[in-house]
């Protein structure tokens, strides 16, 4: 295994007539593809074969047995066998074991090269995961169609919450220098789906605009374009200004515009396939619309203008919340977007993050989920953990977007689940993304913490289909990555499943939120007060006082839980019918409180905490079993990561529990081992600098 190769490890198979059987199904290669992506998906082929099976393909035999070809292409008589192909779109692709002249045949065929690319990868993988080829059937094509990485990465090389090295641009050296990692990047993740890619930081920097960074993005997009991903640029909205060429960027102005029409022409002349851009306006002090007055639909709609003459897209942000409004900060987004609903132009997607507040542990579904039904959201999930332990702590992240995915809105009837908004089941607009902020960094690995790379293809592998299940992720990602073995699938894909759950517990359990240390967003900070910002402070979300805890957002506090459906307002207005797990999300109530457990509130918080805390010793216990079927760096690395996440779900536990024991004024239950140092203490461990941020931000 060598961790760079993320889940593309190509390991011969052991097993002898697994192997045996392989060999004979796949030796002989029908292969008739002249075209840069033709020549990607025979690399594959043959790296692939030579490592799993040890055998040099042939591709100029009479009697392939393995057919890789589009369907125009395709022998007609052989195209008469493959069953449901009319089902694929563009993107999608057939596998199918057949039998011809008594002659077992694979054909992975696909309407366009693309498709066959993403064909093979999974064809790939049915080796790597030893499964029957001869019973293989698979009609598959995405259910989304803009699966983009959003990476928070600067022109300096720092990136924004990344904690995995530096940004892999290399912008100084672009556009002559092509490093190898562009290239295995493209692969990656064209291997998992993702076809398209945002470079820079949503905090964008108007540079990135400019003729000499064009040749720059000129030259990734010419490495990206075989592997069927698209590159896009985050726009800032005052470029126009910043550029020195005009004096205002009211996206009113005819000047604005043609301004911007002018880039895109610019732009475009170079990288005919250019996505489009992602922009954040208005939002943590970038510039946007409102600064003349004008309107979110005003600014996306401009900017949508200038690329719809090439197909382009703006993906246009939800995260809103301003300064000025009282209101509670988890309706803002809705509050300002959804009157927008059908007023934005058909090239805009409107990109929401997965929950209100920001990229918490848990959070429940944007209320904007199934509240526009006339505009198309794209879900913005983060891969990287800005907060959930950073760099240091092993959190299984497709469980979280599980959760969300299959949440029920209830805006069209039951079953409205935020993964058939997602994909378009449940709009009459055709126009459907996910993007999902980026772990990846100069990291030998990638991303870091190994663990990490489980994130980023989870997230292709929902982006690609919305109702995957965490389960299938895990197992499929364990196995290609490590070892088929079921002494280490099965340990492992639990203790990943749990693993989310087990953050949840130690740092913000039941509902609790955003009470990290401010800044940096890594360790507890649940006495955070007296920031620029309220809405930045922790005092602000749990409300802890003498009476109690929790967010009352009920009718009685911020109702923002008005911006549910009724079944859910219904629901969670009662915190008997609340699930627990959102529990202090939108009530606020007395430490004494009785639990669904017949146990106090306040014994509940502790509970969790300390589970989260075991949760982790037990995560410790399950990976002391598995070195035989590791890297022994990979081992020794993830044995200390994990002492780290012990040690940090301590100190969450301790420092939380002794700074809400001051306001509940009750004894922390036994199950809690003797904590022997003070709060004053835990304050004192706030890290005075932590890597992947951006420090006039909170
Ligand atoms: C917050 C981050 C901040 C980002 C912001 C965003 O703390 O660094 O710039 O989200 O999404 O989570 O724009």
């Amino acid at each position: 295994q060598n961790p760079y190769d993320l889940w593309l490890q190509y390991d011969k198979i052991e097993d002898k007539t697994l192997l045996d059987s392989y060999k004979k199904q796949v030796s002989n290669v029908y292969l008739n593809l002249n075209s840069p992506t033709g020549d990607i998906i025979k690399e594959e082929i043959e790296k692939s074969f030579k490592g799993l099976l040890n055998i040099e393909p042939k591709f100029d035999t009479k009697t392939p047995n393995l057919i890789i070809s589009t369907l125009d292409k395709l022998d007609p008589s052989l195209k008469k066998k493959l069953s449901k192909t009319s089902n694929i779109n563009d993107e999608g692709y057939v596998i199918q074991h057949i039998s011809e002249k008594g002659e077992s045949k694979l054909i992975l065929s696909a309407k366009t090269e693309k498709g066959l690319l993403y064909g093979v990868f999974n064809f790939i993988k049915q080796i790597q995961l030893h499964k029957d080829l001869s019973k293989l059937a698979i009609v598959d094509s995405p259910k989304i169609q803009k699966r983009v990485l959003n990476h928070w990465d600067n022109l300096d090389r720092s990136v924004e919450r990344g904690y995995a090295g530096f940004s892999i641009w290399d912008w100084y050296l672009l556009p002559e220098l092509i490093k190898q990692e562009y290239i295995d990047y493209a692969r990656a993740n064209a291997s998992i789906g993702i076809n398209g890619t945002v470079l820079t930081n949503v905090n964008s920097n108007a540079l990135v605009l400019s003729p000499r960074y064009i040749q720059k993005l000129k030259a990734l997009a010419n490495v990206f374009r075989p592997y069927g991903i698209q590159v896009y640029l985050t726009a800032r909205f005052s470029a126009p200004i910043e550029t020195g060429d005009l004096e205002t960027a009211d996206p009113l102005n005819a000047e604005v515009k043609q301004w911007w029409k002018d880039k895109a022409q610019e732009i475009y002349a170079e990288i005919p396939d250019f996505g489009g851009f992602l922009v954040k306006a208005n939002s943590e002090g970038q510039p946007g619309p409102n600064n003349y007055g004008r309107s979110h639909v005003d600014g996306a709609n401009m900017l949508a203008e200038a690329v719809a003459p090439y197909d382009g897209i703006i993906m246009w942000r939800a995260f809103v919340y301003s300064e000025e409004k009282p209101e509670d900060r988890a309706k803002q987004a809705y509050s300002e977007f959804k009157p927008f609903d059908g007023k934005f132009k058909d090239n805009v997607l409107v990109q929401v993050k997965n929950g209100a507040i920001d990229f918490q542990p848990r959070e429940p579904f944007h209320p904007l989920f199934g509240a526009m039904p006339d505009t198309p959201l794209m879900m913005e999930f983060q891969i990287t953990q800005e907060y959930l332990g950073g760099m240091s702590h092993l959190v299984f992240l497709p469980k979280l977007f599980e959760e969300v995915l299959e949440e029920d809105t209830y805006t069209q009837g039951e079953g409205s689940t935020v993964g058939k908004i997602i994909d378009g089941q449940l709009s009459n607009k055709k126009l459907t993304g996910m993007a999902g902020v980026a772990n990846i960094g100069t990291a030998k690995n990638w991303t870091g913490h190994q663990f990490g790379q489980a994130n980023w293809y989870g997230f292709g592998r929902l982006a690609w289909n919305p109702e995957t299940s965490a389960e299938s992720i895990v197992k499929d990602w364990l196995k290609m990555t490590f070892s088929n073995k079921t002494d280490f699938v099965d340990p492992m894909s639990k203790l990943l499943l749990d693993s989310r759950e087990a953050v949840v517990n130690y740092m913000t359990p039941l509902g609790l939120h955003h009470i990290m240390a401010a800044g940096h967003h890594q360790g507890p900070g649940p006495w955070v007060k007296d920031m620029p910002r309220p809405d930045w402070t922790s005092v602000y979300y749990h409300k802890a006082d003498e009476n109690g805890i929790g967010f009352d957002r009920t009718s009685s506090g911020s109702n923002a839980l008005e911006q549910y459906a009724p079944e859910i307002q219904k629901k969670y207005s009662d915190p008997a019918t609340t699930p627990d797990k959102y529990l202090l999300w939108f009530h606020h109530l007395p430490w004494n409180y009785k639990m669904k457990s017949g146990k106090t509130l306040w014994y509940e918080i502790a509970a969790h905490y300390q589970k989260g805390v075991e949760q982790v010793e037990d995560m410790q216990k399950t990976w002391q079993k598995m070195q035989q079927y590791v890297d022994p760096q990979v081992f020794k690395e993830t044995n200390m990561l994990l002492d780290i996440q012990l040690k940090e779900a301590k100190q969450w536990r301790n420092a939380c529990l002794l700074y809400f024991q001051q306001f509940s004024k009750m004894d922390l239950p036994d199950l809690i081992p003797e904590i022997t140092k003070d709060l004053d203490y835990y304050k004192s461990l706030e890290t005075p600098y932590a890597p992947g941020i951006r420090p006039s931000w909170n």
